[in-house]
Formats: structure tokens, C-alpha cells, sequence
């Protein structure tokens, strides 16, 4: 009852929180540069403008996975260092770095997974309306096309656009990330409409250059799992994992108070039922109304091209019942006190079984947790060693839960701890340490924590021994 063979372990990390360079070789500004210039927008005024220096790093960041023994790295591309003004001209030093990249890896036995979009796009085209513009889905698949013919005899694992529930959400809702506006919901829901296209032609555009490529999508989502394995509150998780919020739902039944509280378009199933399901849930049509855009079948049938795979970031869930009251369930609150990380966000291990089975009962395709860890207060001792043992607990509760999925037949592929290495985290700075390699801002000395140690030992057994 363990994970299969070829199970494949692995480590994430995205463009912009890792790779500084910011303006090096050729690469134009995206919205993360342009947001960081504004005081008050990051913490302690920061920016990823030299983050983990991976961009001149990036051998000795392979030859460390490498150490640890992972068998995949999961990267996300820089639009903007590849297509400086987001379409037309190619910056091909920018591409050679990721072709670089991608060798290095080889040399080492590690797979390559790229994720084509992770929340950097291209300042100009923000300037040209961002997602709001209806030829976005173009300029994402021209640009995928120049990567995938570039790459793909290499990269043979794709992810398309990773959380849109945060950079639609939080850049363009709450306007907590960037690019930082408060839209209406229903440009709010064309945008999103106008990302689910994007992710299609992104999927059409790599198929074309590659059509043994694996593809798959990797939204978040704060998954909810029963107080109880009885029937009725496994459904009443099931149920709350998929709602749909509507407009002014504030919290519906406490939900996700630890993250986000007023989001009608923080939820799964209007990002993942149009990609998996081809269409969008009757749920969220019938709460957002005249809201939802205008679309055609032939829009659903871009979005919802063939995947091989179901990724989902996943940190920190809620715990229901089913309700005595007529609600369809009951949020369960956690004890006081109960475990925290340091960013302050609950450990809920049994996302990882509850939300593998809800994934692949609703869409029916292979699992990988695409992102998965925690921050810590984590330093340097004396001794130099960096003792991070809540991050072992967590990650070892977390991928004990994830192994009873692979235990009853649900086909969990692969895990990505997030992250390989302390890095830029968004509106927080550099304060929140999510890595399993400690980084050093002021030197870019980097020091495998007791986690990355203790995670080559996972990998070797197979997750044998949790
Ligand atoms: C996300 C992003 C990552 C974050 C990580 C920790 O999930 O928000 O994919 O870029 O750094 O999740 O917050």
C-alpha cells in the first residue's frame, strides 16, 4: 500500500520569486515588477528584482536538487523575458536561459515539468488591458507555441496557468497582488473566461509542437474533508469543496475565514469544471447571473481540450459535517490553538487524501499535488544547521494521507514540495520561508535545511517509510 515505482517526487518554485534578473539580458517588466515599485505594495519594500539569484545560479540550484535526489523540478517561465513585449519579438537570450536550464536538469536525471504561467505577465500587455483584452488567449498561445517549439524535444511534462483562483482573485478582484485592481465581478468573470481560453489554446499550441507532450492545468483550492467518514458528511465536504459562491456570500459557512473571506471567485469548480467538464458549474451561473460573460460552445470546447493529468496546489483545507439545519453543511472549527504555520495557515493533512479522491472522482484524471509545504521561522543555528523539523512533521503528515490515496487505487502520479528554495513571496517579502534549502539574501549562500536532508531520505525509499 504505497506509492507506485515511478512516483515522481519532486520540488516547485516559480520565475519571479526565485529568479532575479529582473531587467538582465533583454528581459522587459511584467506586472510584479511594475507592482513592487509602489510603496506600501510588499512588505519592507522588496521586490523579486534579485530574489534567489537563480538566473546566474541556476547549475548549482540543479547540482542541489540533484543532492537531494529529486527526480523533478517544477519551474515556471518568465513571458517577459522571452517576449519582452508580451508578443512579436523574441529575446532569445531569455530563452537560452531556460533551454540552459532545462540541460542542466537532463544532466542530472531530473525532469523537467514547466508551468507556462505563473502570475508574470508582461507589463505591456497589462497595458493593453491584461486579461480583459479578448486577444489574450492569442498571445498566450503565440507565446506557448515559441516555447513548446523551442523546448518540447526536452520538456515532455506542461502546466499551463497555475492558480488563476490568485492572480485573478487577488490581482484583479481584491487587488491584494498584482496588478492590483478592484474590478467588478463581471469583468472579473471575463477576465477568468478570457484565462480558461488561454489555457486551451496554450494546451492546442503544445500539442501541435509535441503530440506525445503530457499536459495538465494546476489550479488551487481550498478543499474541505469530513469531520467523520460517514456518508453524509463525506458528501457534505464533497459538496462544500465544489460550491460556488456567489457575489456578496460572505463566507459562505465560515468558509476559508483563514484565507479569504468576500472572494465569490475563490472556488475550484469555476476554474476546473470548464477545463475538465467542459462547462461551467449551474451553481456559480445561477449566483453570478447576468454576470457571466457571453460564450459560445466553441469557447467550451477550446477550454476544455483533452488533459493527461489533474494538478492542484494544495496547503490547507477545512474541516465540515453534514448539517442538521438544511445548510448542505457545517463548518467544524479547529481547536483552539491548534497547529499554525508560521504564515499563520491551519495544517490540515487530510486535504491530501480527501482532495486526491474528490479530484479524481469529479475529473477522473491522474493526481499530482503540484504544490505542497509551509513557511517557518527558520534560521541559521550556530552550529550552521537549519532545524526546520515542524516542516518534516507537516510534510510527513501531509504525504501519509496523500499514500492512503495511492493505497486504494486513486492514480497519484507525483508530489511537488513548494518549495526547493526560501524565495520571494509575493506581497510578503522575503518573510515567509517556504524552502527545503535555506537561502541567504545578503550572501545567496544556500543551505540544505534538516528538511531537504531528511526529504532525500523520503525520496530514496519511496515514501516507504513515513
Ligand atoms: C501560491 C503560489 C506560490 C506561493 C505558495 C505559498 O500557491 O500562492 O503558487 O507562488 O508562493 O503557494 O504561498
Amino acid at each position: 500500500m504505497s506509492f507506485k515505482k515511478n512516483f515522481v517526487w519532486g520540488a516547485a518554485t516559480a520565475s519571479y520569486q526565485i529568479e532575479g534578473a529582473a531587467s538582465k539580458d533583454g528581459k522587459g517588466p511584467n506586472i510584479w515588477d511594475a507592482y513592487c515599485e509602489i510603496p506600501g505594495n510588499i512588505k519592507d519594500g522588496n521586490s523579486g528584482d534579485i530574489a534567489c539569484d537563480h538566473y546566474h545560479r541556476y547549475k548549482e540550484d540543479a547540482a542541489l536538487m540533484s543532492q537531494i535526489g529529486l527526480k523533478a523540478y517544477r519551474f515556471s517561465l518568465s513571458w517577459s523575458r522571452i517576449l519582452p513585449e508580451g508578443t512579436g519579438t523574441i529575446n532569445s537570450k531569455g530563452l537560452d536561459f531556460y533551454d540552459n536550464l532545462v540541460d542542466a536538469l537532463l544532466e542530472k536525471g531530473i525532469a523537467p515539468y514547466a508551468t507556462l504561467f505563473h502570475w508574470d505577465l508582461p507589463q505591456a500587455l497589462q497595458l493593453r488591458g491584461g486579461w480583459l483584452n479578448a486577444d489574450i488567449p492569442e498571445w498566450f498561445a503565440e507565446y506557448t507555441q515559441i516555447v513548446a517549439e523551442r523546448l518540447s524535444d526536452r520538456i515532455k511534462y506542461w502546466f499551463t496557468l497555475n492558480e488563476p483562483q490568485c492572480f485573478i482573485g487577488h490581482g484583479l478582484l481584491n487587488g491584494t497582488k498584482a496588478p492590483g485592481l478592484k474590478l467588478e465581478l463581471s469583468d472579473v468573470l471575463l477576465a477568468t473566461h478570457h484565462s480558461l481560453l488561454a489555457h486551451g489554446r496554450a494546451v492546442q499550441a503544445i500539442r501541435a509542437a509535441d503530440a506525445s507532450a503530457k499536459i495538465g492545468a494546476a489550479p488551487t483550492g481550498s478543499v474541505a474533508f469530513p469531520k467523520s467518514e460517514t456518508e453524509a458528511d463525506i458528501n457534505a465536504a464533497y459538496q462544500a469543496t465544489f460550491s460556488v459562491p456567489g457575489e456578496g456570500d460572505l463566507n459562505p459557512g465560515g468558509k476559508n475565514a483563514w484565507l479569504i473571506s468576500d472572494e465569490a471567485t475563490w472556488n475550484i469548480a469555476w476554474y476546473a469544471d470548464p477545463i475538465f467538464l467542459g462547462k461551467y458549474p449551474e451553481e456559480g451561473l445561477a449566483a453570478f447571473g447576468d454576470k457571466v460573460p457571453r460564450y459560445t460552445d466553441a469557447d467550451m470546447a477550446i477550454i476544455s481540450q483533452p488533459l493527461d493529468f489533474c494538478g492542484i496546489n494544495l496547503y490547507s483545507g477545512w474541516q465540515v459535517e453534514a448539517s442538521t439545519e438544511g445548510n448542505r453543511w457545517e463548518e467544524v472549527p479547529m481547536p483552539q490553538g491548534d497547529r499554525l504555520t508560521a504564515f499563520k495557515w491551519p495544517v490540515t493533512p487530510e486535504i491530501l487524501y480527501w482532495g486526491s479522491r474528490f479530484f479524481y472522482e469529479r475529473y477522473n484524471k491522474p493526481i499530482y499535488i503540484t504544490e505542497n509545504g509551509m513557511s517557518a521561522h527558520d534560521w541559521v543555528d550556530l552550529d550552521g544547521a537549519v532545524r526546520d523539523h515542524q516542516r518534516i512533521d507537516f510534510v510527513r503528515r501531509y504525504l501519509r494521507e496523500f499514500r492512503r490515496a495511492a493505497g486504494e487505487g486513486i492514480p497519484v502520479e507525483g508530489y511537488f514540495l513548494w518549495s526547493l528554495m526560501d524565495n520571494f513571496e509575493w506581497a510578503e517579502g522575503y518573510r515567509e520561508r517556504f524552502g527545503i534549502i535555506h537561502v541567504d539574501y545578503e550572501t545567496q549562500e544556500r543551505r540544505l535545511k534538516e528538511s531537504a536532508k531528511w526529504y532525500a531520505t523520503v525520496i530514496a525509499e519511496n515514501g516507504e517509510n513515513l
